[in-house]
This record gives C-alpha cells, structure tokens and sequence, in this order.
C-alpha cells in the first residue's frame, strides 16, 4: 500500500528543502557493459549539468571518477548524480552492471522508488538483468526496463527483444515508447494513441496499438477507470487521467514499462527523461521500504513503515560507504523521514550514546556540495563519522532504537583467494585496510583460516578479487596470490554417546569432573548449526558447572574433532555425570565436557561437507552442450538447461566451489567472451569418500590437554 496522505505538523526547525512530491529517485542496474554510464552521462548533458559528454573508454565520465573504474572501463561503485526536468528534482544511482560488483547495485536499492533496469539491445538479457528484476520484485519496488543501444540494433532485432522481454520477466512488460525514424526518434505511446499529428509511424508494432495494451493494462487496476473506458471506447482516453492508476500498476507489479533509447546518438532521451519526470513514482506514492521493529526486549518484529514526511523523526538510512582521500569515511544515506541536519546530535542503530553529525552534502559524481539539511526522499552524504556503517539506520529518538531493515538479498561472497604479505612489516596496514574494504564493500571478507593456516579474502568472482589486491596496491601493500584449500566443514552423520572422568590430583586440592553425553545430528538448515541441552536430573552435576561443560564443548567447534576444519550441525544432550564436594571446579568440567565430546564425536561417524554453490549461465545458445557438459568435469549437476528465444540458452547448475576458482576464465574462453553467470552459495554437501580420506590422513590432531 502506498503512503497515506501527509499532512502532520513540522517536527522541530522548520525545513526549507525539496517537497517529497517532487522528487524521483532511481537505480540505474542492469548487465554490464549495457550503457548506463553512458546514458547517465547523456542524461546530465541534455539536462544541462554537463556542458561535454564524457566517455567511459577516455575515463572521462562524471560516474567513473575511481582510478579502478577509468583503468577497467567499467563501473565498479556506484555513482550519485542528480539533475532538473519538468519541475522535478531526479536523482540518479549509476550502479556497477559487471556480476562480481552486483552487491553494490543491490545495496542501492532500498533508496529509489524505481529500479531503471539498463538491457543492451544487441546483447538482450542475460543472468544479470534476470536476477535484477528478480530482486526488486521481491522488495515490491516499481521496475521499468530501458533498451538501449538502438542505434546498433534492427526493428526486427527490438521486436524480437520486446517478445523475449515478455516470455521472461511477463506480460506486464509493455513498451510506453517505440522506436521511429529509423530508431533516431521514440513516440510516446502512452500519451498518442496513433490517431494525433505524432501518427502511427513506429518502426515496428504499431503505436495505436501498442496505447490500446498499455492504458489497457493501466486501468486493470482500478474498476471505477475499467467501466469508463468501456463506455467511451478504445483508444480515446486521456491519459492524463491515468496518472494515479499508473502508479498503482507499477505498485503492484502490474505493469513493467519498456522504453527505447541510444545513449550514444540521444535518442529517446527526451521522452526517457518525460517519463521519469511524469510518471515515475515520488517517494509518497509508493510501497514504503521494508523496515523492521521490535516494541519490546524479547517480541517478534513487526514491520514497520516510515513516512515521508518533514516534520516525523528522523530516520535515514546508510546504504554505502566509502572513504575519500579528503572527506575520510563517507557515509551515503537516504531520508525516510524527517530531517537530516548539519552538526545535529543524532543516534546510530541502538547505540546509547549520540554522535555529533559534522558536514552534510549532496553528491554529483566525485563533487559534493555541502548543504544544510537533507528531507525525506533525498540521498546525501555524511562524512568523517566512524560509527557510520554499511546498513545502519541514523534516527534522533531512542524510540527508534530496534528499527532496521529486513534484509536485503545481497549475494554472499564464496569466490576465495588465499593472500600473503610480500613485506611481514605491512601488517597493521594490511589490518587497517582489510577492516576498511570490508565495512565499504557488503560482498568483501578477509579471514584467517587456522583449519588450512591460510589468510583468505572472499568476494564475487575473480575479477572483484583481482580489483580488490590493486586497491591494496594502491595503499603501498603488496600481496602475494594463491588458489586456496577448500574450506570444509565437518559434521557428523550418526547418534553417539562420549564420556569422561577428569580427575587430578596435585598436591592440595584436586579436580574432578565427570560427564556422559550424547550427539545428533542437527538438520542441515538448522539456523545456529550446534545447539546444547542440559537433560542432568536429579542434581548429577550441579547447574552451576552446566556452562563450563558447554564451553568446553564448544572449544572443539572452531577447530573440529577428526581433521581440523570447523564443526557444525551437531546437537550435544549432557544427561549424567559426576561430581565432588571439595574438588569439582569449573575448569574440571570443561576439560570434562570437551574430551567428552570429541570422544562422542569420534564415534559418530564424521563426515566432512564442502560448499556447493548455485550456477546460473547465460550465454549463446549454440555453446549449451559445452557448458553442461564441462559442469559434470566439475562434479556439478545440471538442473535446468533451456533455450531462450533469441538465440540464448541458460544454464542452471549446482557444483562444488572448490572446482569453479577459474570459472570465469573457463567460461569465457567457452564462449569467446559471449557468456556471463552468477554464483550464489546453494548448501553444503558431503565430499567424495576419496577426497574425505586423503584430508582426515593429513590432519595431525592437537587434543593433548
Ligand atoms: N552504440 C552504442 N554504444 C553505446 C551506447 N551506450 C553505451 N555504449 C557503449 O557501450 C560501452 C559500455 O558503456 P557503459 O556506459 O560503460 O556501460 P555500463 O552499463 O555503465 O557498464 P558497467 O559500468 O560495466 O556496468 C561503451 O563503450 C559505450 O560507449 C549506445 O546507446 N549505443
Ligand atoms: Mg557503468
């Protein structure tokens, strides 16, 4: 549902910004290489921000200001940019296209009323574009498709994408322009109905019919607009008219516009930008974001919605962050409600203390204006705060405290190198930037694995790792690569029973404790993977050494009990034991609790598990045998494979990570460059008997305690 109406007295000073109804703020997503650095730059030159339009090959573009960005010729961030049309303030999120930098574009999304999802219109739609459109369905945010590059492509050619387009993502995937003139011009088909002076000269389709379908869909939503249309007749409504049922199509996933355009030569850039000025929603006219609340210490959450409104408290909402050689850490956020103040005193999350705000601006590229206050529905930034984080909510009212937002599909990064310092002196550097990259990038970890003595950073792929050691570069910190050792996990596949007496005797007082216990296997998507249950009766063990035993339990987790890795799905049940008057101490009983364990776990037939990861390819239709038959080299199982039209196929596969490291490379050596995937964690999955054998005769235990 959309924000009731606003009208509610101005909260504290008053505030002299944009009105929420003015202002259309959009995620420009969508495969890389579509164009939509491109045509974001186009976009501020026909606005008249730019006076020159930059290039992304010349690294003269005002989104792609990273050195990075400028040496790769892609997006690697994402981008704030803002411009005037028609009376409306439009902000713009140029987010990376390229699969490995996805969680960046992801991450933008609870800060737009609309998801502008970019398709090359040569290259067509790809596993990128697909998982785009899927999550902001998801989230319910209005979508619309732009098909750029018409310049390259024939009418027959954008036809046959509108087919596909359809057969995908739906049939409410409605063009409300069409190409003409031989794609240098687009006609609005929304508001002509091909009967007008505009006429019905479009390069294909037809605009008087392409009216008919879109007002069509348009009034579904509304019974009141149905019957009148029924009256009047088709094609003679206005469509003026149509303005708040057009929203609510877009609201309720009802309608998905496609426009045309070609960033290069301009065309379609006027109606494109109309079309985001006219109809694309304000931040009052949509379904709020989805946060979280919690009235109470131990109550479920409810769902929670902010109003965008001026005179509310304070809620924002931190979405990106970064570090800029002058500004320092840099947080970007949006309001949700109320005012976002230069130097106020406001709260982060639930912390108890306030934090004084410093400088506050608005972004343009790598430009920032500083301003005095920030209203709802506005992105701006906030600089040198270092309690400001990736996903934290700034508010002004301990009432607040418990919001979040429910969270987001961010994929989560699997793709590992192992990395080691060239110079042993850069360690507190390399610590400090590895802190760094991590609080800025939500698809970035480093972590030290003690199970394979290795320091492993985590990301999407080969190519965001392969940026990410240039960054350290950068920095003066050089890093030595290598594949690294599967990360397994072991977990144990049968019930067992594990005991020990712990009894020592040194001198004065002695030790002693004594536990029997019993394992189980925990389901797979069991949330904790471990859990421990106290079922002593009777007073066998006294409640207050419980604690003790479960940390000594615990102790064996981290490093696993038959071949080093970590240890999960297992349920411990403590149900006897022992104790002495003079001598049962804590630490007997852990000691007790952890030799139990290991020796129940011993028994219980372990196994270890590696991780599978979820495949989705997308290339050329002709390279569809090649790449499944390469999957089952890899100990992959195919799940699906389907011709698109338009000569695509996808390719849908679970297999073990350890096998896909150079899978980029693989794919595109496959496909000449023509094929693109995501990867995404799927489950965890015993290893082959051999493999297991070979890993548990190398491990060297260290239980000696
Ligand atoms: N012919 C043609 N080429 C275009 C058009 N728009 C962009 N390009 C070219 O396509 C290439 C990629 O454009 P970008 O703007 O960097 O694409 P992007 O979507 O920002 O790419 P990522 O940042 O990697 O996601 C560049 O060489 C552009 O010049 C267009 O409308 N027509
Ligand atoms: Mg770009």
């Amino acid at each position: 549902m959309p924000h009731a109406s606003q009208t509610s007295p101005v909260h504290g000073a008053a505030f002299s910004g944009r009105a929420p109804a003015d202002i259309r703020t959009l995620v420009l997503c969508g495969g890389g290489g579509s164009g939509k650095t491109t045509l974001s730059e186009r976009l501020l030159l026909d606005t008249g921000k730019l006076k020159r339009m930059g290039s992304v090959l010349e690294g003269t573009t005002v989104s792609d200001y990273t050195e990075e960005e400028k040496k790769h010729a892609h997006s690697l961030q994402p981008a704030f940019l803002h411009f005037e049309y028609e009376g409306h303030l439009v902000n713009l999120i140029d987010t990376p296209g390229l699969s490995d930098f996805l969680g960046h574009a992801i991450a933008c999304f609870p800060a737009a009323e609309t998801i502008a999802v970019v398709v090359d219109a040569v290259k067509g739609i790809d596993s990128v574009t697909r998982r785009l459109m899927s999550v902001a369905q998801q989230r319910s945010i209005p979508r619309m498709l732009i098909v750029n590059k018409i310049d390259e492509a024939s009418p027959t050619d954008l036809e046959g994408l509108v087919a596909n387009l359809r057969e995908t993502f739906g049939n409410i995937c409605l063009p409300i322009n069409l190409p003409r003139a031989g794609g240098t011009r687009v006609v609005n088909v929304f508001e002509h109905d091909g009967t007008d002076a505009a006429g019905d000269r479009a390069d294909f389709s037809s605009v008087h019919e392409a009216h008919k379908q879109i007002v069509e869909q348009v009034i579904e939503v509304d019974d009141e607009l149905t019957l009148q249309y029924l009256e009047v007749g088709d094609g003679k409504f206005d469509p003026a008219k149509l303005h708040a049922a057009f929203e609510k199509a877009l609201g309720e996933a009802h309608l998905i516009p496609i426009c045309f355009c070609s960033a290069k030569s301009g065309a379609g850039i006027d109606d494109l930008l109309h079309i985001f000025a006219s109809l694309c929603p304000s931040p009052l006219e949509v379904n709020p974001p989805e946060f979280l609340k919690r009235d109470a210490e131990g109550e479920p959450e409810h769902e929670w919605n902010a109003l965008p409104e001026p005179g509310g408290k304070l809620i924002a909402h931190v979405f990106k962050v970064y570090t800029d050689p002058f500004l320092g850490r840099v947080g970007i956020f949006r309001v949700h409600q109320g005012v976002l103040r230069a130097k106020s005193e406001v709260i982060i999350d639930d912390h108890k203390k306030g934090t004084r705000l410093g400088h506050i601006f608005l972004l343009q590229g790598k430009e920032h204006v500083e301003v005095q206050e920030v209203g709802p529905g506005m992105i701006g930034a906030v600089a040198k705060v270092d309690d400001v984080k990736f996903n934290c909510l700034i508010h002004d009212s301990h009432e607040l405290d418990s919001v979040r937002l429910s969270p987001l599909p961010i994929p989560r990064p699997m793709f590992g190198l192992a990395v080691e310092l060239k110079n042993h002196a850069d360690e507190a550097k390399f610590s400090n930037a590895s802190h760094r990259f991590m609080a800025e990038d939500p698809c970035f970890t480093m972590e030290r694995s003690a199970a394979t003595a290795q320091t492993v950073m985590r990301g999407l792929g080969e190519m965001h790792l392969r940026i990410m050691v240039e960054k350290f570069r950068a920095l003066g910190i050089e890093l030595m690569t290598s594949t690294p050792k599967v990360a397994y996990k072991e977990t144990i596949t049968a019930k067992a029973d594990g005991h020990h007496r712990h009894k020592k005797q040194t001198g004065g007082a002695g030790q002693f404790g004594e536990v029997y216990l019993r394992v189980e296997p925990l389901p797979t998507d069991h949330p904790e993977g471990f859990e421990f249950v106290n079922e002593t009766v009777g007073g066998s063990i006294p409640r207050q050494f419980i604690p003790a035993i479960e940390k000594g339990v615990r102790s064996v987790l981290m490093e696993g009990a038959v071949a080093g890795y970590p240890l999960l799905g297992v349920r411990v049940s403590v149900y006897d034991g022992k104790y002495h008057d003079v001598d049962s101490k804590e630490i007997a009983f852990t000691t007790a609790g952890r030799r139990a364990f290991i020796d129940a776990i011993q028994k219980a037939r372990a196994v270890l598990v590696e991780p599978y990861v979820h495949l989705e390819v997308t290339a050329p239709s002709r390279y569809m045998g090649d790449i499944t038959g390469h999957m089952s080299t890899k100990r992959g199982r195919v799940q699906s494979s389907e011709l698109e039209s338009g000569d695509t196929c996808v390719v849908r596969a679970v297999a073990p990570l350890g096998e896909l490291q150079n899978y980029a490379n693989e794919l595109k050596s496959m496909t000449g460059g023509a094929g693109n995937f995501t990867m995404d964690f799927s489950h965890d999955e015993k290893t082959p008997p051999q493999v297991q054998t070979a890993v548990i005769a190398a491990y060297k235990p260290r239980h000696e305690d």
